[in-house]
C-alpha cells in the first residue's frame, strides 16, 4: 500500500529561480539545454505581448471580453513546456500560455472572444480541448479522456487547468475522486492566483494548502512558485512522469499572482491594494529569467530586443487579421444554437430586430 504522507504535497512551494534571477544549483542540473531557456523565455514573452495586444483590443471593442494572463506566464508555460506532444491540455479561459506554446494560432482564439461563431480551433491538432467557460467541467473531461486512453493502451497523459477557486467547485471533488479510483494519468494544474474574480484564496480555503486538497482522495498534491518557469517546468514533468507511468493522478498548486482585473469587466481596485500588485510586479515572471539568461552569458541585450521585435511583429499581423474579420451582426446570438428555437427565443429576437434590447 501507497505510503499516505508520500502524497502530502512539501510545505512550502519549490522555487529554483528567485525573483532577483539566482538559480540554486547550475543550469546544468535542470535537465535543460541552454536552448530550451531560450525558447521557454520567447514563449513568455510572446504570451505576455499577446495577451496585451488581446486587452487592447477589447477596450476597442474588437472583442467581447477578455481574460488576460498576465503575470501567469510562468506557470503555464513551464507546464506546457513538460508536457509531451500527444498529451492533452483541458485550459480554461486564461491558459493562454498554454495555447501559445502547444502552437493554437492565436488568432483564432481571438476570433472565439470575438464572437465569430466559426472562430475557433480544431482541438485534435494542438491537443488541446475546447477553452472550458464554466468552472472545473472539463476536469471530469479530462479524467474520462485520461482513463480512456489507458484502457485502449494510450501511455498519452491530460492536464486539466484551472484556478484556486475553481477547487470550490463540487466538478473538482469528483475528478480527483473519479482519477484516484481509476488510477488516470491526469494531472491537475491550479493556478493559484489569489482571487476568484473579488474573492480571495483565504475566504474559500481551510485546507494548508490547495494541494494538500489532494491527499483526501489519493491525489499526490505538489507546490511550486508559479513564478519560476524553471521550478513550474521540473515539477509539472516530474507530475506528468509519474503519471505516465502509473503512479497516479496529481494536483499540482502553483502559486501566482493575476497583474490584471479578472477580466475587462471587472474593476480590480474596488478590492485589492495597488501597493499588494505592485509587491507581485517586483516578482515577475519574465524578468528573473531574463536576468539569469542575462548573468549567464546565454542571452545578451540585442538578443532581449529581438525576441521583443519579433512578438511585436507577430502580434501586429494577428491584430490585422482580427480587425479585417469586421463587426460580428448582434443577430447571431440567437442563431445556430437551435434547429427549432424556443417560442422566448424567437420573440427576444423579434424584439432585437425591432430595436428593443431590453
Ligand atoms: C460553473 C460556473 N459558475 C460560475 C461561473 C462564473 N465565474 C466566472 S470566473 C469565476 C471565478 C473563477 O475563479 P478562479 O477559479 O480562481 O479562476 P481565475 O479566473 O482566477 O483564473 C466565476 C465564479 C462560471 N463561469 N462557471
Amino acid at each position: 500500500m501507497t505510503d499516505p504522507t508520500s502524497l502530502l504535497p512539501p510545505p512550502e512551494p519549490v522555487q529554483l529561480l528567485d525573483a532577483d534571477g539566482s538559480l540554486s544549483g547550475s543550469v546544468g542540473d535542470l535537465g535543460l539545454t541552454p536552448g530550451d531557456l531560450v525558447g521557454m523565455y520567447r514563449d513568455m514573452v510572446r504570451t505576455r505581448t499577446l495577451d496585451t495586444m488581446a486587452m487592447a483590443l477589447q477596450r476597442q471593442g474588437q472583442l467581447g471580453v477578455w481574460a488576460s494572463c498576465r503575470g501567469q506566464e510562468a506557470a503555464q508555460v513551464g507546464i506546457a513546456w513538460a508536457m509531451g506532444l500527444r498529451d492533452w491540455a483541458f485550459p480554461s479561459y486564461r491558459e493562454h500560455g498554454i495555447t501559445t506554446v502547444r502552437g493554437v494560432p492565436f488568432g483564432d482564439l481571438l476570433l472565439q472572444y470575438k464572437g465569430v461563431w466559426m472562430g475557433h480551433y480544431d482541438p485534435s491538432e494542438y491537443q488541446v480541448a475546447p477553452h472550458s467557460i464554466p468552472i472545473a467541467t472539463h476536469l471530469l473531461h479530462a479524467v474520462g479522456y485520461a482513463h480512456a486512453a489507458r484502457l485502449s493502451g494510450d501511455d498519452l497523459v491530460t492536464l486539466a487547468f484551472i484556478g484556486d477557486g475553481g477547487t470550490s467547485e463540487g466538478d473538482f471533488h469528483e475528478a480527483l475522486n473519479f482519477a484516484a479510483v481509476w488510477n488516470a494519468p491526469v494531472v491537475f494544474v491550479v493556478q493559484n492566483n489569489q482571487f476568484a474574480i473579488s474573492v480571495p484564496t483565504e475566504h474559500q480555503l481551510a485546507a494548508p494548502s490547495i494541494a494538500h486538497k489532494g491527499i483526501g482522495y489519493g491525489v499526490k498534491g505538489y507546490r511550486v512558485d508559479g513564478n519560476d518557469v524553471l521550478a513550474s517546468f521540473r515539477v509539472g514533468a516530474d507530475a506528468i512522469e509519474r503519471a505516465r507511468s502509473g503512479g497516479g493522478p496529481a494536483l499540482i498548486e502553483a502559486h501566482t499572482y493575476r497583474m490584471k482585473p479578472h477580466t475587462t469587466a471587472d474593476d480590480d481596485t474596488r478590492y485589492r491594494p495597488p501597493e499588494e500588485v505592485a509587491e507581485w510586479e517586483a516578482k515577475d515572471p519574465i524578468a528573473r529569467l531574463e536576468q539569469l539568461l542575462l548573468d549567464e552569458g546565454i542571452l545578451f541585450e540585442p538578443d532581449l530586443e529581438r525576441i521583443a521585435r519579433d512578438a511585436d511583429d507577430e502580434s501586429k499581423a494577428i491584430r490585422t487579421e482580427v480587425v479585417a474579420e469586421g463587426p460580428v451582426p448582434m443577430s447571431q446570438v440567437f442563431e445556430h444554437v437551435y434547429v427549432d428555437p424556443p417560442v422566448d427565443l424567437l420573440r427576444q429576437a423579434a424584439a432585437f430586430t425591432a430595436g428593443d434590447e431590453r
